[in-house]
């Protein structure tokens, strides 16, 4: 029986945000299944799986090492605890990596077709970061035409993921001495796909037991993702549609419409959602929306996919990773489409308890009980418009009796490219360096990732935000982070009131938030550039600047590879879930401390937001004594 006060109770504890609370009792109420339900059901998870200990690469296993030294301390094959813990964690890493990758080889190859007059739907929208990229590659501009330039670019760049150069061009973004960092440790990324195909050969059983080995190998392939394949994805997609400006928007679950034709798109890639973008405005759809009785179609993001319609289009977004089923139990939701990642596997499920239709458009991510509408670039447009076509078909289906959406959407800023940020400030990193060296900005922390069930909803991003803020330091954001921000208003200017005094002068002069959204989570690139152009304007490395990193409720294999990148540039991360390597104290040894000698940073872990805002901020203290500032 729905017992309203439990169901209450429940939700306050599940999710930060108040509209996420009333749709989570909605969804209670709807007897609908969640993560919150399922990670309840999964109680108590495998110990030794948390530990990292736990090994299911071969035939002679599935082995476990007892954490405790009474049971075995190998596996079949001999494998020790810090040789399970590693290949575990190189495998995670690697996974996110190959994600993070392959999304930007799709982006890159729809920008070949684009050029060669081949895909449908879509042009070069942003020449000027054609030309910059160009010339970063040794490709001339002058006297060509944008398509032939984007030709010989994206081929260039396609190379890139099995290039035999040892080397990836844009890693050549960095400041000479990370480099010669990197240099020295051996962890240049020599290219995308070759890191990736080898951690898989290395986590091979009889591949290496050395964990350290296989650790290092983790910091290049995760260099080739944020240095490469991420990289490429951001500059790819900005070409195609622009590098992103500030703008102003709305997010959470307030964004769905009571009259219109609603559809949430999910996922990571903007390549099919922008074109869904331009066939929602084709007249014909209006109209046939209106014969069909709603006054309009309502495009919304979810996610990244969301984030990257956020920062070039404004498309309003309706939550992070734990509002895919929030959305749906809304009961307004006429089609999901999904293309990759994130996307949980039981949403045809959820949204069978509803009219909702999903629409699956990934040859690589197909859903059972998905409809499926595939994304080819040579009919891109044609496919939008038939999703936008099912939408709004299956609006009279819907039922108002069973819809309930909260009525409260928040304002918020989005849009801050590199680009955007370094314009702000007049065209050079300065003004920002001279208040750094002043003190009224202490730092920077670069705050990512996702959303999981173990951690409140939202509510380690928001508390540690605030904290970060309030202390002159700036934070800058990405994917699920930057979307729990906005849900809590911290991305609108009036939110420099809540910073400390340095800070909010700062902020008040440029007329920006003390936290700034800079895209989806492969837009992680855009932070490593400004901290490449802060740290060249200056004459150091990155791992010689007063910033961090910070994931504070990760839960996927891109997070991971995310933080190595930080980590393995010079950006000491905080984790605020325990990754799987407590099985092994020599793992933790390493990647907490010994790491420090080496690139001048490590991963940190701590739950709790207040005390990772402490170690942060002694993280930037310690950065800025070494600077004399
Ligand atoms: O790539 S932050 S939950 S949506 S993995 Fe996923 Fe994590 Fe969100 Fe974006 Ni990133």
């Amino acid at each position: 029986m729905y017992d309203s006060l439990k169901a209450k109770k429940e939700a306050e504890k599940r999710a930060l945000d108040k509209t996420d609370q009333e749709m989570i009792e909605k969804a209670m109420q709807d007897g609908l299944e969640t993560a919150w339900d399922r990670l309840a059901k999964q109680q108590p998870q495998c110990g030794f799986g948390q530990l990292g200990v736990c090994c299911n690469r071969c035939a002679m296993g599935p082995c476990r090492i007892d954490p405790f030294g009474e049971g075995p301390t190998r596996g079949v094959c001999g494998a020790t605890a810090d040789l399970i813990v590693a290949r575990n964690l190189l495998d995670d890493l690697s996974v996110g990596a190959a994600a993070h990758s392959d999304h930007g080889r799709e982006v890159l190859e729809v920008l070949l077709d684009t050029a060669e007059g081949k895909s449908q739907g879509y042009e070069i929208i942003g020449e000027e970061k054609l030309k910059v990229v160009a010339e970063e590659y040794g490709i001339k501009t002058k006297g060509k035409k944008k398509e032939e330039i984007a030709k010989e670019l994206a081929l260039a760049m396609l190379e890139e993921f099995g290039t035999i150069k040892n080397k990836i061009q844009l890693a050549e973004r960095a400041p000479e001495k990370t480099k010669e960092m990197w240099g020295k440790v051996g962890i240049m990324p020599r290219s995308v796909d070759r890191e990736i195909v080898e951690s898989m050969h290395r986590i091979h059983m009889g591949v290496g037991a050395d964990y350290a080995n296989i650790l290092l190998h983790g910091l290049r392939t995760s260099l080739s993702d944020g240095w490469g394949g991420s990289m490429m994805a951001t500059d790819g997609s900005d070409i195609l549609f622009g590098t992103p400006t500030p703008n102003t928007s709305w997010v959470n679950l307030g964004v769905l419409s009571k009259d219109k034709v609603n559809l949430v798109l999910h996922g990571h890639n903007p390549i099919l959602s922008e074109m869904i973008v331009k066939a929602a405005e084709d007249s014909k759809m209006k109209k046939l929306a209106e014969a069909k009785g709603a006054k309009g179609i309502n495009l919304v993001g979810m996610c990244c996919t969301g984030n990257e319609l956020l920062m070039r289009q404004g498309i309003p977004i309706a939550g992070n990773m734990l509002d895919q089923e929030l959305a749906i139990a809304t009961g307004a939701v006429e089609v999901m489409v999904i293309d990759y990642q994130c996307i949980f596997p039981s949403i045809t499920h959820t949204a069978s308890c509803y009219h909702t239709k999903v629409v699956a458009t990934s040859e690589k991510s197909k859903v059972p009980g998905a409809m499926y509408m595939e994304f080819k670039p040579e009919t891109a447009l044609d496919t939008a418009k038939e999703i936008v076509k099912t939408a709004i078909e299956n609006f009279p289906n819907r039922n108002p009796d069973r819809v309930k959406i909260p009525d409260k959407p928040i304002k918020m800023m989005a849009g801050f490219s590199e680009e955007a940020i370094r314009k702000a400030l007049g065209g050079s990193y300065k003004p920002l360096i001279d208040a750094i060296v002043a003190g009224k900005i202490k730092g920077a922390v670069g705050m990512v990732g996702c959303n999981n069930p173990k951690i409140k909803q939202d509510y380690g991003h928001v508390t540690l935000g605030k904290e970060l803020i309030k202390r002159n330091i700036l934070v800058v954001e990405t994917g699920c982070a930057a979307i729990a921000s906005g849900k809590a208003g911290l991305l609108l200017p009036e939110a420099a009131e809540m910073a400390g005094d340095g800070l909010k002068s700062v902020c008040k002069a440029l007329g920006i938030p003390p936290v700034l959204h800079m895209g989806s989570c492969v837009d992680c690139s855009r932070i490593l550039v400004l901290g490449a152009n802060i740290a060249k304007e200056l004459g150091v490395g990155i791992e010689d600047l007063p910033i961090a990193g910070s994931a504070p409720e990760w839960y996927s294999q891109k997070a991971v590879s995310i933080a190595s990148y930080f980590v393995a540039s010079g950006v000491t991360t905080h984790l605020g879930i325990p990754p799987k390597i407590f099985g092994s104290p020599n793992v933790v040894d390493l990647l907490t401390s010994k790491l420090r000698d080496h690139i001048n940073a490590t991963y940190f872990v701590e739950p709790d937001p207040i005390k990772a805002a402490d170690k942060i901020e002694e993280e930037i203290n310690r950065k800025r004594k070494a600077l004399g500032i």
